[in-house]
């Protein structure tokens, strides 16, 4: 098995889909946190500038969702049939679509009595309001998203939806 080393902030963030997949099926692997001071400086090393970046054996891979789908598959947890494969992917796309408007609310400059006005106003009932109730409508019918086991998507959307409600 490779050797492999996540590196992302100490956020969840766009990374923790990843580490779930990890944690979930046992696969070892280094979680580096960078912490923001230090950013400047060692994104010098990570070629695009951007993270999470997975090391495989010292080669870097970019990108959270290829990173996710990447260990999914290491882990034996991506469908064979390749429109469920597919399926999960579009679950995972659709959560990922909160992301923009979510991190746009996060570091507003708002004070906190018209953050709570914009969450209750615009970013619920306009963004995560629909998204979530098609997803909740979903899980009523059966226990997975996709497929009858556990896909990396069932813990993207439990991980984003638990960002989501965390924090209000
Ligand atoms: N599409 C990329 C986006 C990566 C991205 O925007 N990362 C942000 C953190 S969530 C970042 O590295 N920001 C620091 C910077 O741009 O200097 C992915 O999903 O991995």
């Amino acid at each position: 098995m490779p050797e492999y080393k996540l590196i992302y902030f100490n956020v969840r963030g766009r990374a923790e889909i990843t580490r779930w997949i990890f944690e979930y099926s046992g696969i070892p692997y280094t979680d580096e946190r960078i912490e923001k001071d230090d950013w400047p400086e060692r994104k010098k090393d990570i070629k695009g500038g951007k993270l999470p970046v997975l090391m495989v054996d010292g080669k870097m891979l970019p990108q959270s969702l290829a990173i996710a789908r990447y260990v999914a598959k290491e882990a034996g947890l991506v469908p064979e049939d390749a429109l469920q494969a597919a399926y999960c992917d579009a679950l995972a796309d659709t959560a990922f679509e909160l992301l923009p408007e979510w991190y746009k609310f996060k570091t507003s400059e708002k004070s906190e009595e018209e953050k709570k006005k914009e969450f209750e106003e615009v970013l619920y009932p306009k963004f995560l309001e629909p998204i979530m109730s098609r997803l909740d409508k979903r899980l009523q019918e059966k226990e997975w998203f996709v497929s009858d086991k556990v896909s990396p998507r069932n813990f993207h959307v439990s991980d984003r939806y638990f960002q989501v409600t965390a924090r209000h």
